[in-house]
């Protein structure tokens, strides 16, 4: 069993080999200007890198190198980043903050965080191309992304989350879809695409997918959790921001508690899912879903 310092070293090296990608990641080609800053903005602020390094962590469970892995994984990132530059606009969220400074509509203007959050989808795609990999397993992991992101995922969810906003309170239920399509659709996408990178097994891959998508659920109940009970500083957005949009969260449907345990069901659930896989990459995909929600303990 590894231990949760050693999982800690593992996160922050593979969180690092993303970072030094995504720092040059637009620089092969001519960008204008003024787009390039904004989406390197975006880009380049703090955040976890936690749907990349699920990316290269189940590509590693299955036997291949990071640096293989290393530009579909950070794809992945510019997706996510481009979700949170328009998640933030005035249409949708109207968030002053992200990843602790001002949200690139504020710190741009709107058109130009429409353009970089366009910009970075559309170039992520170019990015997939270019996983020096068998083009069979690359257009399989494209074909996935695509489906993660878009309107039967995360675009979906997204619709979903505005048509439920300030309407009747939906149930458990409608919330858990929701999330499962909004949140968590990415993040299994994320876990599928190492595994289909690296020519998993359809079993590896089945149990990659499930271990993604009982992630996605502790997560979002862990990021529920910590909007109701951190500060600022630790959230980098105004505290209690979902509920305070009118949203449904797990602590306001059933409460701190519930949600505490219902999170630590799913985190048991994402870590039966591997039962069978063993070796240290299992044991970090393990560990990490069990610290993902202690941060919410
Ligand atoms: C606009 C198409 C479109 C989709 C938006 C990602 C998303 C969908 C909305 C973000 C709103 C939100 C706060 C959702 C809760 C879970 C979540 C995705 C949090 C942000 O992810 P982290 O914590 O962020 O991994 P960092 O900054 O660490 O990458």
């Amino acid at each position: 069993m590894l231990t949760v310092e050693s999982m800690k070293d593992v996160l922050r090296a593979r969180a690092r080999l993303v970072e030094n990608f995504l720092a040059t990641c637009l620089d092969d080609r001519e960008v204008q200007p003024r787009l390039k800053e904004a989406m390197r903005y975006s880009l380049l602020a703090e955040g976890k890198r936690l749907r990349p390094v699920l990316c290269l962590s189940t590509a590693a469970l299955c036997g291949l190198a990071a640096e293989r892995v290393l530009p579909f994984a950070v794809a992945i990132e510019m997706i996510h980043t481009y979700s949170l530059i328009h998640d933030d606009l005035p249409g949708m969220d109207d968030d002053d903050l992200r990843r602790g400074r001002p949200s690139n509509h504020k710190a741009f203007d709107v058109a130009t965080a429409i353009l970089a959050g366009d910009g970075l989808l559309t170039d992520a795609f170019l990015l997939m191309g270019r996983a020096p990999l068998p083009a069979e397993r690359v257009l399989a992991a494209v074909r996935e992304m695509a489906l993660s992101a878009g309107s039967s995922g995360m675009v979906g969810g997204q619709e979903w989350d505005m048509v439920y906003t300030g309407g009747p309170q939906i149930g458990l239920e409608q919330l858990r879809q929701v999330h499962a399509l909004k949140t968590g659709a990415l993040l299994r996408g994320a876990c599928v695409c190492g595994a289909l990178l690296a020519g998993a097994s359809d079993a590896v891959r089945e149990a990659v997918a499930a271990y993604g998508a009982a992630f996605g659920v502790a997560f979002q109940i862990a990021d529920d959790i910590l909007d109701e009970t951190s500060d600022t500083a630790t959230l980098g957005k105004p505290v209690g921001s979902d509920a305070a949009h009118g949203k449904m969260t797990y602590p306001r449907l059933v409460g701190l508690e519930k949600s505490r345990e219902l999170g630590w069901r799913q985190v048991e659930k994402a870590q039966a899912a591997l039962q069978g896989l063993d070796g240290a990459e299992a044991d970090f995909l393990r560990a990490l879903v069990h610290y993902m929600m202690q941060r919410a303990a």
